[in-house]
């Protein structure tokens, strides 16, 4: 019996363990403040083509940043923190306007239309990722 040499492609992909969250973060944004305003709100869109995985916590240097959902209460819009967000098998996992966000607290300095600045996310699973957030105009989007 002969045993093929194991493949190039093997050894490749092998580094990706099956079992192995797979996260690409994108569309990462967030409205422009007014001057005195101390807080914002980011937003991103998790795609993870892996293994399910959580989302544990966020970091910015722009300010404190931290996971919060927004609930409609009976009528009385409320937001909680949340201290972890599940990041399921294969799923795309949205972080959007009136839903899951990422709070900006303690602004050093308004976010200026046209800016960017660096958000790390960090994953149980998949550690931490980096990502540039981009400044928009409120009400662009
Ligand atoms: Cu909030």
């Amino acid at each position: 019996m002969k045993f093929a040499p194991m493949s190039i492609a093997f050894a490749l992909t092998a580094s990706c363990a099956p079992g192995a969250p797979d996260i690409e973060i994108s569309d990462a944004w967030a409205r422009a403040t007014a001057p005195g305003q101390s807080s914002g709100a980011a937003y991103a869109t998790i795609v993870n083509r892996g293994a399910a995985d959580r989302l544990l916590s966020v970091a910015s240097d722009a300010g404190s940043a931290m996971l919060h959902r927004s609930d409609n209460d009976g009528g009385v819009a409320r937001m909680r923190m949340l201290s972890e967000l599940p990041i399921p098998a294969g799923s795309s996992v949205a972080l959007a306007p009136g839903g899951t966000h990422i709070m900006m607290t303690g602004l050093a300095a308004p976010l200026a239309i046209g800016a960017d600045f660096p958000l790390t996310f960090r994953f149980a699973g998949a550690g931490p990722r980096t990502v540039k957030v981009a400044v928009v105009a409120a009400g662009a989007r």
